[in-house]
């Protein structure tokens, strides 16, 4: 079957109690049992849940995966993935990757004994020249949040065989344009908050495997760490999932057309979209993705102050961490979404005070671009940005403004 007839029918069997077409929230904690043991494949919500089950094989599906578990968030999956590994053990994390994922290698697993380095993956030698006897896992974000760089996942796969797990978040392609177990990932992870779920209104995670074993592992971490997902977070992220072809082509054709649109304007001084041909990896992004995704990252000319007076004036993009819904968003890595990481370490990875981030949504292009538009205008005089060929603006008044504390 095709991706978008597995979107809508994986999983989602008529309810075999009353028939119901859409598999029902199953609010429940508990499964009343004929005898000690005898019940219907249910015991204890926290195990499993039929609601939560069903979102299980649909997104099995679509990452055409064996297994699927689901989390209660994208961090709940990484941290039953770190699971798998014990104190002494090593990962190779690429360097760019969200900053909670970041946070949690560095601030907790740290603490656990479980030592990780942070490199640019993009470059194979420098992956080789981490990985040492302990190293046990390879933990890939591609495209990476938020420079956009992409890893080739084939390259790494192999540099890791056969003894080290990779791990593959694919929550920025998603399945329906990048396919990392084909590939030779042992491991996809998902913020299913994002484009899976798809409407904002849900916090949930997702790993996938075909390795049996792992699956087994998985599920007995989900139980006993216990960051599982609720019935009613499953049935939102079912509902989301059902459209994420549909939903995937257009974040894909408005992204395209924003990017194009940023880059044509001489305030921007750089846009970062994989589908553009300026991309540094355009070709590799071709040739392991069917599509280029919906997020575009750009640095505006000018002050940090600028970025931060932009952000605040688009309407139609709101000024908000995550991404991957149907409304356009727009986000300060460096003091939101990537405040858990040192400054320093933040410039080194491309992440300046001037960079943006935008989740493009499904809105009609031309709206998001006219809004873009005119906060681009706005700025370019309210923050006084001189350009080459500008005459020096004597009125020229720096826009100050407080931001609080990086929230997730
Ligand atoms: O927020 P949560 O569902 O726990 O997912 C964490 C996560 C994992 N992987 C990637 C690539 C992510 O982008 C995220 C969450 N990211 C944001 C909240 C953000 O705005 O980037």
């Amino acid at each position: 079957m095709d991706f978008a007839t597995r979107a809508i029918h994986a999983g989602q069997d008529a309810d075999p109690t009353t028939g119901a077409t859409i598999v029902p929230i199953y609010a429940t904690s508990t499964y009343t049992q004929a005898a000690v043991g005898e019940h219907k494949g249910f015991d204890y919500s926290r195990v499993a849940n039929p609601t939560r089950s069903a979102l299980e094989t649909q997104l099995a599906a679509l990452e055409e995966a064996e297994h699927c578990v689901a989390f209660a968030s994208g961090l709940g999956a990484e941290t039953a993935i770190a699971g798998l590994l014990s104190a002494g053990d090593h990962v190779v994390v690429s360097d760019d990757t969200y900053g909670g994922t970041y946070r949690l290698f560095t601030r907790v697993l740290e603490r656990f004994g479980i030592a990780s380095t942070f490199v640019d993956m993009t470059d194979a030698e420098a992956v080789r020249a981490a990985i040492v006897p302990a190293t046990k896992m390879l933990w890939i974000e591609t495209p990476t949040n938020p420079m956009l760089r992409i890893i080739d996942i084939a390259a790494m796969a192999s540099l890791a065989a056969p003894d080290r797990l990779v791990v593959v978040d694919n929550t920025f392609c998603t399945p329906y344009f990048q396919s990392p177990l084909a590939l030779g990932a042992d491991i996809v992870i998902h913020s299913a908050t994002k484009y899976i779920g798809g409407h904002s209104d849900a916090i949930g995670g997702a790993a996938m495997t075909n390795d049996g074993a792992i699956a087994e592992n998985l599920r007995f971490l989900a139980k006993t760490l216990g960051a599982v997902l609720s019935p009613f977070e499953a049935f939102l992220i079912s509902r989301g999932a059902k459209t994420l072809a549909v939903r995937m082509r257009e974040h894909e054709r408005n992204a395209h057309a924003v990017a194009t649109f940023l880059s044509e304007r001489d305030d921007v001084s750089e846009v970062l979209y994989p589908g553009l041909p300026s991309h540094p990896q355009y070709e590799l992004a071709r040739a392991q993705m069917s599509g280029s995704g919906g997020i575009v990252s750009v640095r505006l000319r000018g002050p940090e102050s600028r970025a931060l007076e932009f952000a605040k004036r688009t309407r139609l993009f709101s000024l908000a961490e995550s991404l991957g819904g149907v409304e356009s968003l727009i986000n300060h890595p460096g003091r939101m979404t990537h405040g858990s990481i040192p400054k320093d370490e933040r410039e080194r990875r491309g992440i300046t005070d001037g960079l943006l981030r935008l989740s493009v949504g499904i809105e009609s292009a031309r709206d998001l671009i006219a809004d873009l538009r005119q906060a681009l205008d706005a700025t370019r005089t309210a923050a006084g940005v001189l350009l080459a060929g500008d005459p020096p603006n004597p009125s020229r008044i720096p826009t100050t403004q407080s931001a609080g504390a990086p929230t997730a």
